[in-house]
């Protein structure tokens, strides 16, 4: 059998439908018992306001990920953890009970007709940044915090 070095990944986690921070705590969990994974950091929880959605307030987390899967593969059961969660997908950014994005794959540009990495619209998202860069200071800028300081998000709960 061969085994692949491990990545890390950053995961965002998002809901607001449902138990969102309870939901996104069970995701987490969920990671940890994937085979070869662990899960290296996780930020606190934030409230968010939903951006360019309707909807209630959203949940918001970044998760990093030392993990021995694809990025196909990362994705495909990042996907299968959201319909696990009840995800419903009526059009395009409704609310939801669960969406887990795959933001960063190691260093890895990829750009396929599933998958596009790094996740192109999260330097526009202070729902994606803040978390961020609270676990991963050196990936996200002062500059690019401070664009995005007019979106509303909040410390909701400690992670740990
Ligand atoms: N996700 C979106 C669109 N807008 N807004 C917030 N606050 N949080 C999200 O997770 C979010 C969003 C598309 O997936
Ligand atoms: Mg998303
Ligand atoms: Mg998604």
């Amino acid at each position: 059998m061969s085994t692949r070095p491990p990545v890390t990944a950053y995961i965002g986690l998002g809901a607001n439908l449902g138990q969102a921070a309870q939901t996104l705590r069970w995701a987490v969990a969920q990671m940890a018992q994937w085979p070869g994974v662990q899960v290296q950091a996780v930020s606190d929880l934030y409230r968010t306001a939903p951006f360019e959605a309707q909807g209630p307030d959203f949940v918001n987390a970044v998760a990093a990920l030392h993990t021995p899967q694809t990025a196909p593969d990362l994705l495909q059961n990042l996907l299968a953890l959201e319909l696990q969660a009840g995800r419903e997908r009526p059009y395009r950014n409704a609310p939801r009970t669960l969406d887990l994005d795959l933001l960063l794959y190691g260093h890895a540009s990829i750009s396929s007709p599933h998958l596009t990495v790094p996740h192109p619209r999260m330097h526009e998202r202070a729902f994606v940044l803040v978390p961020l860069a609270q676990i991963a200071p050196a990936l996200v800028t002062p500059d690019a915090l401070r664009d995005v300081k007019n979106q509303a998000v909040s410390k909701l709960e400690s992670w740990g």
